[in-house]
């Protein structure tokens, strides 16, 4: 990315944070010594930075008029060079970053003295973890902070960059377009591939290589491959069963583009034919995610599409004989309430029980106010499903959306979900 990217980001930051304060920002941190694992940057570092290295601190102090921007690198060592390759310079680092003042990390202690001892406000970026696990570094530098300036009033810096996150800037947009497109090779490779008797695996091994040969190393997350039954754990990764003949294999996949996510799910079966059963709950995904796009525009909230979502899997569910009437429930209160604690209104959740949308972006979900109104730049994803265990189905269909000012656009729509499409794909493999 242009490091104009990330000078605009930390301006529009600058614009929110009060007078006369601070905000501090740790990057991802490993210690020496380690095997290689790969390295995944702390987001809201990244996006105000575009440092792609552990162990980097950021500082922005907002005083009047003035502005400051320091960064704080570690120093080259170069006993270590052998094992670890040179560190960042402070030359590379004012190029990605755009900011000008760039020190060694010793020299933090000192530099950060001056500034929390002339504001008031310090903004952090706040993480929690379990109570019996071990603090963060974050947390830990935190309970520093707060100990030796106990003057400072600490504020949650999370809420400003949520806010920001979510509206995408045409170069993100491009990221995200471009991630869609890599995970659509994927996904039809996976289609001209898949065989009975086939592990889950394999069928991820086409994914990461249509993804990996387009040029990222990583992808958005850790692939889902789920033939059968797994489809209708909604987090299944261990993608090691054996594919049959006459199973649906759901796909919940995604590939990256400079650090930018695709997020998109699709379900086929194996044989290349949906059997009756299959289509019909098929088709009923299918249409309600349709319907759900049609009612994507600027304005709506995400509580709002869930809702409807709801509305429209119980009549589905109803459709396809997994609820009765009584657990639909009806539309306006009945005058009859004796029946109101056992009317078993909430019986979809047994076979639909997960949110039908989120924000992606340099996170797959990605930073977001659910309250929030959507707006012209936000993606989101649209993701109904219905998992039904004892029939060894699981459904779902994932497409990404960008919010237009007059509705939305669908950003995946080369990647096939009709039923005709898949079949035919399927259907010319050798
Ligand atoms: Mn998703």
């Amino acid at each position: 990315m242009d490091k104009q990217f990330f000078i605009s980001n930390r301006k529009k930051l600058f614009k929110i944070m009060e007078d006369n304060s601070l905000a501090i920002f740790y990057a991802a941190r490993t210690g020496p010594g380690k095997l290689p694992v790969e390295f995944a940057q702390k987001r809201n570092f990244y996006y105000l930075s575009g440092i792609n290295v552990p162990n980097v601190i950021l500082i922005l102090y907002k005083k009047g008029k003035k502005n400051k921007e320091l960064l704080f690198i570690e120093r080259n060592i170069p006993e270590l060079e052998v094992w670890l390759g040179k560190k960042l310079s402070k030359n590379n680092t004012k190029e990605i970053s755009g900011i000008e003042t760039v020190y060694y990390s010793d020299e933090f202690e000192r530099h950060l003295h001056f500034y929390a001892t002339s504001t008031n406000i310090c903004y952090y970026d706040i993480e929690t973890s379990l109570i019996n696990s071990n603090l963060s570094y974050g947390l830990s530098q935190l309970n520093l902070i707060k100990e030796h300036y106990p003057i400072l009033r600490i504020e949650k810096v999370n809420p400003f960059l949520s806010k920001l996150r979510m509206k995408k800037s045409k170069e993100e947009i491009n990221n995200i377009k471009k991630a869609i497109s890599y995970t659509n090779y994927g996904i039809r490779s996976i289609l001209k591939h898949t065989k009975p008797g086939m592990m889950e695996y394999e069928l991820e091994a086409y994914f990461k290589f249509e993804c990996t040969k387009r040029g990222e190393k990583q992808l958005a997350f850790s692939p889902i491959v789920a033939s059968g039954e797994n489809a209708t754990i909604l987090h299944y990764e261990k993608n090691n069963s054996k594919i049959k003949k006459n199973d649906l294999v759901l796909l919940d996949v995604g590939a990256k583009c400079n650090e930018y996510n695709a997020d998109i799910s699709r379900t086929f079966p194996v044989s290349g034919k949906f059997s009756k059963r299959q289509k019909d709950v098929y088709k009923e995904v299918l249409q309600i995610q349709k319907k759900i796009i049609d009612s994507v525009k600027p304005g709506v909230t995400l509580k709002e599409l869930q809702d409807k979502t709801i509305e429209l899997m119980k009549e589905a569910l109803l459709k396809l004989k997994l609820i009765t009437k009584k657990s639909k429930g009806s539309p306006s209160p009945s005058p009859d309430i004796s029946g109101a604690a056992t009317d078993g209104k909430e019986d979809y959740k047994k076979y639909y029980m997960h949110g039908v949308s989120h924000h992606i972006g340099l996170d797959a979900h990605d930073l977001c106010d659910r309250e929030k109104k959507l707006t012209v730049g936000n993606v989101i994803t649209v993701e109904p499903g219905i998992y039904i265990k004892e029939e060894k189905i699981g459904v779902r269909i994932e497409d990404d959306i960008l919010i237009t000012k007059n509705g939305c656009e669908v950003l995946s729509s080369m990647i096939p979900k009709e039923i005709k499409e898949i079949e035919e794909i399927m259907a010319k493999k050798e």
